[in-house]
């Protein structure tokens, strides 16, 4: 196997996608965000509002200008979008010690101690990413709207994760169809300042550069219910560590709720499992505890196959690339 890694001419006979080698290289997503980030859809509760619309092209114009290595942007929130955050905040708040799970409770309780998370402010990312940095390596960079799977899931590679700013539209502060800083701030933070939960998101990464269209649809869907929509048990209970459900008050009661299907997580089964994106989930998948949930996702991510190996150096912020013959 050669240190060299192969070189592009090798990379297209094996027709491998094209994916970031070094930290600077996802610069290149900037632009590259689904429908939400330019128009909101018809479903969205913003997408009437002309006043919400311009408000947000003003929040996504500071991550259009954002380059790596630049300070994060800061945004003044207004006192409409603080109150959105306040009573959302508040709300979840009451319902964390039934549903949330012991690592999320106490990052929780640490954020708040540093005085980041208060339900009178809406955090700064540049705040929240340096309070990551130092827990766990993680940074928090700006994006306009959601990225492609592939190209989200890529920057985990890096332990990045790309975070929204703006807020959700203040006529249903429980429930958003797509993320917003709400769910990037009280959903994804707390698991993110998390060592073991850190190095399963970053393996999900790893194991993502360069697989197939098939394989990125496969991790994605492995992501979903797990980062996203997760539950475990814990002594007994069932709680949550999925962010999309401890970031909206509407469906983590739904969740408790005989409405839903629940079954236990089985990677290669969830793999294949179609979902909705914009309304309540009809099944979530449930694992015997919160590292079992880690272990099974690197059993899971060491099961993609590629015609070559990786390795992230983290002194350099690069990924190795090895020939695996
Ligand atoms: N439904 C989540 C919320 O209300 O916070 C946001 C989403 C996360 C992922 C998809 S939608
Ligand atoms: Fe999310």
């Amino acid at each position: 196997s050669s240190l060299e890694g192969l070189n592009d001419t090798e990379f297209a006979a094996e027709k491998v996608p094209w994916f970031p080698r070094k930290i600077s290289d996802l610069d290149t997503f900037i632009n590259k965000v689904l429908e939400f980030g330019k128009e909101l859809s018809s479903d969205h509760p913003g997408a009437q509002d002309p006043v919400y619309r311009q408000r947000r092209q003003e929040i996504v114009e500071k991550a259009r200008m954002y380059r790596t290595g630049q300070p994060l942007p800061r945004i003044e929130y207004t006192e409409k979008e603080k109150n959105t955050w306040k009573y959302l905040y508040t709300r979840l708040h009451d319902l964390y010690p039934k549903y949330a799970c012991h690592n999320y409770r106490q990052m929780f309780d640490l954020l708040e101690q540093k005085s980041i998370f208060t339900p009178d402010e809406i955090p700064q990312i540049e705040d929240i990413s340096n309070f990551l940095k130092e827990r766990t390596g993680f940074t928090l960079r700006p994006v306009m709207g959601q990225l492609s799977s592939r190209d989200f899931l890529s920057s985990l590679a890096f332990r990045v994760f790309h975070s929204t700013q703006y807020v959700r539209h203040h006529s249903d502060p429980l429930y958003t169809p797509e993320p917003d800083c709400c769910h990037e701030f009280l959903g994804h933070v707390p698991m993110l300042a998390d060592p073991c939960f850190a190095e399963l998101a970053q393996e999900i990464g790893l194991a993502s550069l360069g697989a197939s269209d098939e394989d990125i649809k496969r991790l994605a869907a492995i992501f979903w219910y797990t980062v996203e929509f997760g539950i475990c048990r814990e002594n007994g209970d069932i709680r949550v560590y999925g962010a999309a459900l401890l970031s909206s008050y509407g469906e983590l009661e739904y969740a408790f709720t005989k409405i839903p299907e629940k079954r236990s997580f089985e990677p290669s089964e969830v793999a294949n499992q179609t979902y909705p994106l914009t309304e309540y989930q009809p099944i979530y998948f449930i694992t015997n505890s919160f590292c079992d949930a880690t272990s099974k996702l690197r059993d899971f991510s060491m099961t993609i196959e590629r015609p070559f190996q990786i390795r992230y150096d983290p002194y350099t912020q690069t990924v190795q690339v090895f020939d695996s013959k």
